[in-house]
């Protein structure tokens, strides 16, 4: 599909910034490895010290690119669905924001203004520039759904009788997800963090600021990952040369996840006591009912590439397995895609332990957790932006895919990286190796009265796995940069790999509406936040409070 010159401009810029910020957030990700491993015992490098550099990891890596690609990704599924751009000042405004929202949260972190890690978590204070940038582009974010709702008014208007294609539906769920999760951190960021961070108000009541986060961190989690999906379910059968098994599968799968992604979002805060046990184990339980979806996927995936692999000649139950395009040139995508879902397995499964009332008491805050989310946001997810980032950079520019045998390589080097990076990360935290500490400073400095030789063997695993994450992504910036800063050759297109079904299935008029599964959202969300809210308010209150970044000792008599 041909596109106009300010829609194509938007859709580079849009991949370009947040993959030129990439380096910055991947090279803050290793120096971590390198810090904890007690490589180093010191508490900044290069004039970024620890807690600024992983504030830069997180927001970079976490909230920055995945933000751009899925909004980059919407145009181009949506564009590409219904055969039509969105108004053009719903995506200039959009990109604009989020552009205006990226640099000031830059300005803020690179200045040291803003140390408060991704989850800005209170009393942590960030420079009043960090929480509005960060609002900014969450808003530019809605402003680009909003011009594809008018697109998808249009288009059915056009085609009454057709059913709402797959991607969009996948597109659509997500962004819904996330407008009304955004909502609650919007909030907090304007209304409670902006005037206590400019001084205009004195107290704060933390358990009620971490619950506002929390009401969009989980949702957040899921909204990294449905473009994933989308990518799973719309694109990976045909690059894997087969049919997707079944579109009903997943169109129930999203709209599970549209009911299911908000309501969970108390399980990172089982430790916390303000909440009462009857509301920790309704998130406990909605957070296996979360992972269904999931396991749906699994199956569905499987099946349209165990039906590709036959189709490639394939034979026996399992041997199907080697006959799909691992390491084919022209077909790169494949690579990104699979070696995400394999990571996903693991990453699925220790969320599954996190989600378990019980043992998160044992994982909590230990390295267990960053080691289960790389093998989620830094597996299926990283890896569908760097593959598709490629994808929709070269065909839309018009450039051809550079040095294409190193594109291949990617995705097989992170994998193996990341599975000894978790590995060390989740074998450390199960021995109550802490997460987002400078372990160099104290457990894994031998000068120290702290010191732990059992984290020894554990962050020299991390370490290993960061430093082969690291060549990976080298790799990836020179594929990505060689082809943005070569010349065009081809017409620019807007296109994307299209996967038929398998089956011709029966409509079935649930799976053809967002509107009862909406309703049912809102009242699952009551079911959690009306209990949590209460309790937020019954048990805690606003307190003045004065505290020095390196204890958690309110000095405020
Ligand atoms: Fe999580 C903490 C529970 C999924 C990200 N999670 C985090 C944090 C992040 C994160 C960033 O209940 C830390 C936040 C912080 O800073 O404190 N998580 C879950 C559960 C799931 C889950 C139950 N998480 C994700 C996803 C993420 C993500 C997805 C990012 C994208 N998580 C938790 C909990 C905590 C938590 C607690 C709090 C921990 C604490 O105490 O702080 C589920 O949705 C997972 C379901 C997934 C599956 C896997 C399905 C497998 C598939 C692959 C199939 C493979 C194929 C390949 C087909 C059931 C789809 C075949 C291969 C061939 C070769 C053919």
């Amino acid at each position: 599909m041909n596109i106009s010159k300010t829609y194509r401009t938007v859709i580079l810029t849009g991949l370009l910034m947040p993959m030129t910020l990439f380096i910055l957030g991947c090279y803050n990700g290793v120096m971590q490895t390198i810090y904890r491993a007690g490589v180093i015992h010191q508490s900044s490098v290069a004039g970024i010290n620890y807690y600024q550099g992983l504030t830069m990891h997180g927001v970079i890596n976490a909230i920055v690119l995945t933000t751009f690609f899925a909004v980059v990704f919407g145009h181009v599924t949506v564009s590409y669905y219904l055969k039509r751009e969105p108004p053009k000042l719903s995506y200039q405004i959009s990109m604009l924001l989020m552009v205006i929202g990226t640099l000031m949260d830059l300005v803020a972190m690179a200045t040291g203004k803003a140390q408060a890690l991704y989850t800005f978590y209170a009393p942590l204070k960030a420079s009043p520039f960090f929480y509005v940038g960060t609002a900014l582009l969450i808003v530019g974010s809605w402003i680009a759904f909003f011009g594809w709702i008018k697109i998808w008014y249009s288009w059915k208007k056009e085609n009454p009788k057709s059913k709402m294609p797959l991607a969009v539906l996948g597109t659509f769920v997500n962004f819904s997800i996330w407008l009304i999760s955004t909502l609650p951190v919007a909030y907090e960021t304007l209304v409670i963090l902006t005037p206590w961070s400019l001084g205009w108000t004195g107290s704060i009541n933390i358990p009620l600021t971490r619950m506002l986060f929390w009401m969009f961190g989980h949702p957040l989690v899921y909204f990294w990952l449905l473009p994933a999906y989308v990518a799973y379910y719309t694109i990976l059968p045909k690059v894997a040369g087969g049919k997707l098994y079944s579109g009903n599968a997943g169109r129930l799968a999203f709209l599970l996840f549209l009911i299911l992604s908000m309501p969970v979002g108390v399980h990172h805060q089982f430790s916390e006591p303000v909440f009462t046990p009857g509301t920790k184990l309704w998130a406990s339980l909605l957070t296996y009912a979360v992972a269904i979806p999931s396991f749906m996927t699994a199956f569905t995936v499987a099946a349209s590439l165990e039906y590709g692999a036959r189709k490639r000649g394939a034979k026996g139950v399992f041997s199907w397995m080697w006959k799909l395009p691992y390491f084919e040139v022209d077909n790169y995508l494949f690579g990104y895609f699979i070696c995400g879902l394999i990571l996903f397995i693991f990453g699925g499964l220790s969320g599954i332990v996190n989600a378990s009332y019980t043992l998160n008491q044992l994982v909590h805050n230990t390295d267990w957790v960053p080691g289960h989310f790389h093998m989620t946001v830094a597996g299926p997810v990283i890896l569908v932006i760097l593959g598709m980032s490629l994808y929709m950079y070269s065909s839309v520019s018009g450039k051809p895919l550079k040095f294409k045998t190193f594109a291949v390589m990617v995705p097989y080097v992170w994998m193996v990286g990341i599975a000894f990076l978790s590995h060390g990360l989740m074998s450390g935290g199960l021995m109550g190796e802490p997460r987002r500490t400078n372990l160099g400073l104290s457990y894994t400095n031998p000068a120290s009265p702290l010191y732990n030789q059992h984290f020894v063997p554990t962050t020299t695993t991390t370490l290993i796995g960061g430093l082969i994450m690291g060549v990976a992504a080298i790799i990836y910036f020179v594929v990505f940069f060689a082809t943005a800063m070569s010349k065009r050759v081809n017409e620019p297109q807007l296109i994307l790999p299209e996967s038929e079904e398998l089956h011709e299935e029966k409509e079935m008029p649930l799976l053809l509406t967002m509107k009862p599964w909406l309703i049912l959202m809102i009242i699952l969300v009551m079911t959690t936040y009306v209990p949590a809210l209460i309790s937020v308010f019954k048990y805690s209150k606003a307190v003045p409070n004065k505290f020095q970044p390196d204890s958690p000792q309110n000095l405020q008599k």
